[in-house]
């Protein structure tokens, strides 16, 4: 027996103990071909053989297994040797990320209105009807609220489809004076080359006392906000309709690919159209409970101001992950 411990000791690797283990304690093995010469022996000794066997089986039992242990050990400690990266190698090609642009306009955004003391507020994506219509002058049956254009869950829950309820709720929860943007992702049943289910929408939002809001301010923080944005841009504010909003107006800056000249992005209009916005309606102050206010209030597409920005023809390639549209932005 001795020879086996020896050979346990002796093993240089676990595919070798392998071997040794069916030699010791296999079918076919010594322990098997021992116990099987017992039943040979005398009566009176087999007894004293079959105790010696056990002793001898349980100790190269526990000799192997130590040694098992050991030798793993080795070839781990050797496999990871091997494959270790030493990570002070110069290297050519390190790829590092970088903010998605509409993550990067965005903030961009929001740097601007902070700037101006403007709070920065997030609500919930999934809405109830009051928030997301019902208080936004939207009443049953208008078309928004159509199946067609919105997400609903059941119970008339919805995926919002404007920032707005985030306003909504900061008035049913704080009194006027109020100065708030609200930045985040909104959701449309609308897939084509403009539209995409899922966009992300500033809204901006100041309310105080009855007189104290006008469409100056309005107009001088936009016109301030769109010059931060685009530079030495003209301008321009056209009469709209918004149901949360009278009177309202869409904000047009000359062209920023041909310089106001006419070109295919502007439909040879000289004008991109930017912005919603206006004066809030009495029917959602109402609908909040406040009461002796006034207040303007704004609207934009964050993927629209990325697009201008980094003249991005079409909006679906900002949602495509593409690397090679990202690695521009680096
Ligand atoms: C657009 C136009 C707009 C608003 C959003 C608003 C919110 C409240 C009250 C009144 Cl709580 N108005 N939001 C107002 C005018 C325009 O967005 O074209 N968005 C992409």
């Amino acid at each position: 027996m001795k020879e086996w411990y020896d050979a346990i000791q002796e093993a240089q690797s676990v595919e070798r103990l392998e071997e040794i283990r069916i030699s010791v304690f296999g079918k076919k093995g010594v322990l098997a071909a021992e116990f099987v010469k017992m039943k040979k022996a005398p009566n009176e000794e087999k007894a004293t053989i079959a105790k010696e066997l056990n002793t001898h089986k349980a100790n190269l039992m526990s000799e192997f297994t130590v040694r098992k242990i050991v030798l793993q050990t080795q070839e781990l400690q050797k496999a990871m040797q091997a494959e270790a990266i030493d990570v002070s190698l110069f290297s050519t090609s390190s790829q590092a990320g970088a903010l998605h642009p509409v993550m990067e306009t965005m903030d961009r955004i929001v740097e601007y209105f902070s700037s101006m003391n403007f709070a920065v507020k997030t609500g919930q994506i999934v809405e109830d009807d009051f928030n997301n219509f019902e208080a936004l002058n939207l009443p049953k049956y208008h078309p928004a609220r159509d199946m067609q254009d919105t997400f609903y869950f059941k119970d008339e829950m919805l995926l919002r489809t404007h920032t707005s309820p985030v306003q909504i709720r900061t008035m049913m929860n704080t009194k006027p004076p109020i100065r708030m943007i609200a930045p985040g992702a909104v959701f449309r049943r609308d897939y084509d080359l403009t539209h995409t289910p899922m966009f992300h929408q500033i809204e901006g939002l100041v309310v105080d006392e009855a007189g104290k809001v006008s469409f100056a301010n309005l107009k001088f923080i936009l016109e301030d906000f769109l010059k931060y944005m685009f530079g030495d841009v003209k301008v321009r504010f056209r009469p709209s309709f918004f149901p949360f909003t009278e009177p309202s107006a869409e904000v047009d800056i000359s062209c920023v690919f041909c310089e106001g000249e006419g070109c295919r992005v502007c439909s040879k209009t000289g004008w991109l159209e930017v912005l919603g916005c206006g004066i809030v309606d009495p029917n959602v102050f109402e609908a909040v409970k406040y009461k002796d206010v006034s207040g303007y209030a704004f609207g934009l597409g964050v993927e629209r101001f990325a697009m201008l920005i980094h003249h991005i023809g079409d909006l679906r390639s900002l949602f495509e992950g593409d690397i090679k549209l990202l690695e521009q932005f680096q």
